[in-house]
């Protein structure tokens, strides 16, 4: 390493001067971190402790809370904590109160599509269900929709049941970029993709879970139709076709994506 050698004035100059210009470029950073971290958000955690299906009664005031009344605590539904997690940028945590497990949230209506990043974090694929109701008359809806590019999602410890959807992605449709882990995707249906669709642009990684039980309604992968970048490890993904005999179709890449592989 070179040294300079300095004037013993220039010296004492250096030796006062660099030290300050390195905090105050400290000090901005710091600032600049701040402002840059208020803008995207911060990362803001709710957990879900009803299994009721209601909405949020103040959104974006970072509380999930679904009684419009703070002073009892918060009352939090999975809708409520997704409104929340959409109200700001940044990458936000869903978690389930222990209290819960055992439970089964049933949905009569689609949820909010996920326009933020989030980390849907469950105690187990046993331990909490959340489903489209079987109810007669419940319109057909997916249990989640991922539809920007631009958003990172986990889901973890969670079965997902009984969605429905006329297009594409039974039980999720993935635009983004969505890892699901140890969660059991079952008994939903689509024209295709009846468990999962995966768009061309996306990324979809699946391990430690079970996908089974799902179909289509006359297309490709009664599991997982994928076009983008896909990783599947240490799962089960098994698939029935509308005759309920066929497997084949349990995990289908579409002709694009089999033209370019890689
Ligand atoms: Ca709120
Ligand atoms: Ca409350």
């Amino acid at each position: 390493m070179n040294h300079l050698i300095l004037p013993a004035k220039l010296k004492l100059v250096a030796i006062v001067t660099i030290p300050f210009l390195m905090a105050l470029l400290n000090s901005t950073n710091g600032l600049a971190t701040r402002e840059l971290e208020f803008e995207r958000g911060s990362s803001l955690s709710f957990t879900v402790n009803t299994p009721a299906d209601v909405g949020d009664t103040n959104v974006g005031d970072a509380v999930c809370d679904t009684d419009g009344n703070p002073g009892n605590g918060s009352q939090c539904t999975l809708r409520a904590a997704i409104q929340e997690v959409n109200a700001v940028a940044g990458t936000e945590t869903i978690s389930f109160d222990p209290n819960l497990n055992g439970a089964t949230i049933t949905l009569n209506s689609a949820l909010p599509d996920l326009l933020s990043s989030v980390n849907i974090v469950g105690p187990g694929a046993s331990l909490i269900t959340i489903e489209r109701s079987a109810a007669p008359g419940t319109p057909n809806f997916r249990i989640l929709n991922i539809p920007s590019g631009l958003i990172n999602v986990s889901i973890s410890g969670l079965t997902l049941r009984n969605g429905k959807e006329d297009s594409d992605g039974g039980g999720i449709r993935n635009l983004g970029n969505l890892t699901i882990t140890a969660t059991n995707i079952s008994g939903n249906s689509a024209l295709s993709g009846g468990a999962i669709f995966s768009g061309e642009h996306s990324k979809l990684t699946v391990s430690n879970s079970e996908i089974s039980g799902n179909r289509t309604i006359g297309g490709a992968g009664a599991g997982i139709l994928g076009s983008g970048a896909l990783t599947i490890s240490d799962s089960t993904c098994i698939g029935v076709s509308r005759a309920g005999a066929d497997p084949t179709g349990a995990v289908a890449t579409s002709s694009r994506r089999s033209a370019r592989p890689g």
